[in-house]
């Protein structure tokens, strides 16, 4: 049987793909196992220095399999331990990933879904490919860092509306509101992504890493704090080698060979 995610490795990135398509990637334990066990051996991984996510089929994930929930007692469910056990740790790991993280959305991505997408780093869709809050139409609250994400990255207006009425959102208003990186014609969106991940691959990886802990830092931070931080980790940057290869280049006028590695390892 085919694993309900696959991963694919190339030179210097991999490629992770929600892969239970007749269920539009629905989440399942065993999917929720793979994707965070990939994770972690990514990050581990000094010569995977990119990761695309993307969904196969149709679909790119509806979140939660509701298959799974229909034949449970509901009068002691908790979704609160699923949460805990499942969702929030997933979107930890994505956002806390010392490494870029390209999404391709490659069609509808609903409830959970859709808010996984969101906390990759970079997200693409197909133009045919929609948002869509679903929770509410099942009697549920967005999860996976959804009302987090959506008023800070659309504003309070738009995430009110995206929430409360579970409408779908198509790529190309999720690409002008800002929600999204772009939108892509379908039959390139694989193409474009991996393109940008194999880039990203060849960047300083280290420094990228640094990047997103300073942007995360941001949706708290005072400016006095984000300036401190900012000098902290200029100073850990500075120390890598892959700035001074930076630097050389420059002067050298060529185009420089990031390694990606942090300075402990080549001392
Ligand atoms: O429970 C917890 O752990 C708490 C955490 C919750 C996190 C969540 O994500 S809650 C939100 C769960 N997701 C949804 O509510 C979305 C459910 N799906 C839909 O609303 C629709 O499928 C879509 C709008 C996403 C797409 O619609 P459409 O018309 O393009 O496709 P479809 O025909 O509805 O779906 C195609 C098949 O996928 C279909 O199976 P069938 O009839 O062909 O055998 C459908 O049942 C299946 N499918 C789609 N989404 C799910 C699903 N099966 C199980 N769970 C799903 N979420």
């Amino acid at each position: 049987m085919a694993q309900s995610v696959r991963l694919e490795r190339y030179e210097g990135w991999r490629k992770l793909v929600l892969n239970r398509p007749e269920k539009l990637n629905a989440f399942s334990e065993e999917m929720h196992a793979l994707f965070s066990q990939a994770l972690d051996d990514a990050a581990l991984d000094l010569d995977c220095r990119a990761l695309l996510l993307t969904g196969e089929g149709r679909g790119f994930c509806a979140g939660q399999d509701l298959s799974d929930r229909g034949a449970g007692d509901f009068s002691t469910i908790d979704l609160g331990r699923s949460i805990d056990r499942y969702y929030n740790p997933l979107i930890r790991k994505l956002r806390n990933l010392p490494k870029p993280i390209v999404c391709a959305v490659n069609g509808v991505a609903a409830g959970a879904g859709a808010n996984i997408a969101l906390a990759c780093d970079i997200v693409l869709a197909a133009r045919s490919a929609s948002f869509i809050q679903a929770f509410a139409r099942i009697g549920l609250v967005p999860d996976s860092g959804g009302t987090f994400f959506l008023p800070r990255l659309v504003g309070e207006a738009r995430a009110r509306a995206l929430v409360l009425t579970a409408e779908p959102l198509p790529a190309e208003t999720a690409a002008s509101w800002g929600l999204i990186w772009k939108a892509v014609d379908d039959d390139k969106l694989i193409a474009e992504a991996e393109a940008l991940a194999a880039h990203l691959a060849t960047r300083p990886t280290q420094a990228l890493a640094l990047c997103k802990r300073a942007l995360a830092a941001s949706q708290a931070n005072t400016l006095d704090a984000q300036l401190d931080l900012e000098r902290d980790l200029q100073r850990e940057a500075g120390r890598t080698p892959d700035y001074q290869e930076g630097v050389a280049a420059f002067l050298e006028k060529r185009q420089p060979r990031f390694t990606g590695r942090p300075r402990s390892s080549v001392m």
